[in-house]
């Protein structure tokens, strides 16, 4: 695939054991199409990436914000917002999302405000896939 020959040999790509987009090549805990999607190193072991979250406040209110590094070039994979709160179950949030703003960093993701009342924990994750 395109992405690979950025950071792996033509032998090492026909290896998908050592190069495809669900192997951690180098062992930092990051899937390669992570590495791919959030544009770090597959071959670099580095704890980059992931999403950030934050309370925000303006003169409306408090919000929920979440923010993740996004590789521009990755045009050819799907993101899709997932909650939950019990780390077994996770369901698509799309309608829970307010704005997105993309730059070069990445994408800003901004929740509604009291979209639903949440006792306990809520832990959020983004799905990445290839858009086939
Ligand atoms: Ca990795």
């Amino acid at each position: 695939m395109r992405w690979q020959k950025e950071f792996f040999t033509d032998p090492e790509i026909l290896d998908e054991e050592f190069s495809g987009p669900e192997v951690d090549t180098d062992g930092d805990g990051r899937m390669n199409l992570i590495e791919y999607t959030e544009g770090t190193n597959p071959r670099v072991p580095n704890l980059a990436g992931g999403l950030a979250a934050q309370v925000m406040e303006d003169i409306v209110g408090r919000f929920f914000q979440l923010s993740h590094a996004r590789n521009a070039k990755a045009f050819d994979v799907l993101h899709t917002m997932e909650a939950s709160e019990n780390l077994a179950t996770w369901e698509d949030i799309e309608d829970e999302l307010f704005d997105i703003s993309s730059s070069q960093a990445g994408d800003v993701i901004q929740m509604n405000r009291g979209h639903r009342p949440v006792a306990g924990k809520r832990f959020y994750r983004m799905k990445y896939e290839f858009d086939r």
